[in-house]
């Protein structure tokens, strides 16, 4: 480590005096003006994680749905995953110390995780379209050059994208090639195949509207569509030629004011999507014919989803075990429409993808979504060697239901929640079973639910059990909850700390509207 060196390129991107950051839910994030520090150190730390993991390591410039001011930083470990926890920790040491430090907080890093310092190290970056995103993303490549680094700027790229990239780099190529083109590929080869083979290929499937959060999704999505032109056409909203970058659209605005995103006309019964910032979430939604809006959130895709994949296994005749695995704001009715009539085990976590990811590994085929659109699905090694076979060797139905699954296997991209993947696996799960969006949103009704936010003096008062769903500390807390939740029907009710703002998130659901003040006992909890 050539110590001279980095001091002299650090004090270039010098930490402002006071600045505490921490490495939370998704990397680092607040305004952009702030971060300049941060990303040179990431791309230090990148480089550390590269040696030790004698992988390639990713570095993804964003702050997903966050007003376009912000920006953000994020590592990506070698199968495509978050930061392992322990290198998390390291990341908010490194971000927080001050100048002199600098040299001394490395050092102890490298020994802590044992790190060969003669090892080569691999780093690829991706960056959202943010105006200051290209900027800060030379920053990390500033840090990653400093400490010897190789590396390769992607440049734009959506979230998941860059996971790809880093997972293909780390499995060989067997995942598939680590180019835009590669990816472009992969996902267009599947989903025109699967296409095909849907008997109702009419009109009613052939379009979709897409809200791009005026981000970085409308690029990707505008250099893709001619691959998949053949299966869907898709018609392109808040592109980001006139509006702010998740202002009034994507799918946080959506699914949090349950209402649809500025600048897109909704015919009735239309099929709509939206997508976050970096594209890494999807929601869908349509109006009916009386005008009233229906929202089809990440609970319903995750339902749409594996239900399809259990019927793919029945009808090829395999028992492999598929589990859902969703966090504590999954609406009810969703958890009980998998458990009671699907008969798939469903498993909830806390909030926050790394765990619900984790928790999907567990299983042959795993699909988690977190309510907010967030998701995707894994298939162990052994399953998809054994669909490739099933596909080559069975007969007839059951072969046509194997090679239907191992394009749904190449069409997810298995390293991140992706929007585009997603979408184009609804696509061709809805043409293939003929189901408009209303009788996908009508598998099961939605509790009515609330989500709020409450600024609190110290939200870290506030401590949780049971993947979030108990409240621990303060004291009585979770009694006046459950005195509450107990005179409704069908109510659940529970309160925590965000992982990424300074609030208190309240979330409630009930059988019917009128059990609001289940919602509002929150308000006026003396915790302000
Ligand atoms: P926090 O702020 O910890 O609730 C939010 C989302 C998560 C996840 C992260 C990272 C909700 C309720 N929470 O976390 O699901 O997406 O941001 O972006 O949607
Ligand atoms: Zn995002």
């Amino acid at each position: 480590m050539d110590l001279g060196a980095i001091t002299k390129y650090s004090a270039l991107h010098a930490k402002p005096n006071g600045l505490i950051l921490q490495y939370g839910t998704a990397g680092f994030r607040t305004k952009a003006e702030h971060l300049d520090h941060v990303m040179f150190r990431m791309g230090l730390l990148a480089v550390l994680r590269s040696k030790q993991t004698k992988s390639t390591i990713g570095v993804m410039v964003t702050a997903s749905h966050n007003p376009e001011e912000d920006n953000g930083v994020k590592l990506v470990d070698p199968l495509g995953e978050m930061l392992a926890p322990s290198w998390e920790e390291h990341a908010t040491c490194l971000a927080n110390a001050e100048e002199q430090d600098m040299q001394r907080v490395l050092i102890d890093i490298s020994e802590k995780e044992a790190v060969n310092l003669q090892q080569d190290a691999f780093v690829v970056i991706g960056r959202d379209t943010r105006p200051s995103s290209e900027k800060l993303s030379q920053s990390v490549i500033d840090g990653v050059t400093v400490l010897g680094g190789q590396f390769h700027d992607y440049g734009l790229l959506t979230t998941p994208q860059l996971h790809y990239m880093v997972y293909c780099r780390n499995t060989g190529g067997r995942y598939g090639k680590a180019t835009i083109e590669g990816y472009y590929q992969k996902l267009s080869k599947a989903f025109v195949e699967l296409t095909k083979q849907a008997s109702c290929s009419g009109d009613e499937y052939r379009s979709l509207k897409v809200d791009c959060a005026n981000g970085i999704g409308a690029l990707k999505l505008r250099e893709m569509e001619h691959y998949f032109s053949q299966g869907l056409s898709v018609q392109l909203f808040n592109d980001g030629s006139k509006g702010k970058l998740n202002h009034l659209c994507g799918a946080d605005f959506v699914k949090s004011h349950q209402k649809p995103p500025q600048g897109m006309e909704i015919k009735s019964n239309e099929r709509c999507c939206s997508f976050d910032g970096d594209a890494d979430r999807i929601v869908y939604y349509y109006h009916d014919a009386d005008g009233h809006f229906h929202l089809i959130d990440g609970d319903k895709i995750a339902t749409l989803i594996s239900s399809f994949l259990k019927e793919l296994l029945v009808e090829i005749g395999e028992s492999l075990n598929i589990g859902v695995v969703q966090t504590a704001y999954a609406n009810g009715s969703s958890t009980r429409y998998l458990e009671e009539v699907m008969k798939v085990p469903v498993y909830c976590t806390k909030t926050g993808v790394k765990h619900l990811h984790h928790k999907a590994q567990e299983f042959d085929i795993g699909v988690y979504f977190e309510a907010n659109g967030h998701g995707t699905a894994l298939f162990s090694t052994a399953v998809e060697m054994k669909i490739k076979q099933s596909a080559e060797q069975l007969e007839d139905k059951k072969r046509k239901a194997a090679k239907m699954l191992e394009n749904i296997i190449d069409l997810f991209n298995q390293a991140a929640g992706d929007a585009i993947s997603d979408m184009l696996v609804i696509e061709a799960i809805l043409a293939l079973k003929g189901l408009t969006v209303q009788q996908w949103d009508a598998l099961y009704t939605d509790l009515p639910n609330r989500q709020l936010k409450v600024q609190v003096a110290d939200r870290r008062v506030i401590s949780t059990t049971n993947a979030e769903r108990q409240a621990v500390t303060p004291p009585g807390l979770q009694e006046a909850i459950n005195d509450l939740v107990k005179k409704y029907k069908l109510s659940r009710a529970f309160v925590r700390p965000s992982g990424t703002e300074d609030v208190v998130r309240v979330y409630a659901e009930a059988d019917s509207q009128g059990s609001r003040p289940v919602v509002w006992i929150f308000i006026i909890w003396p915790l302000h």
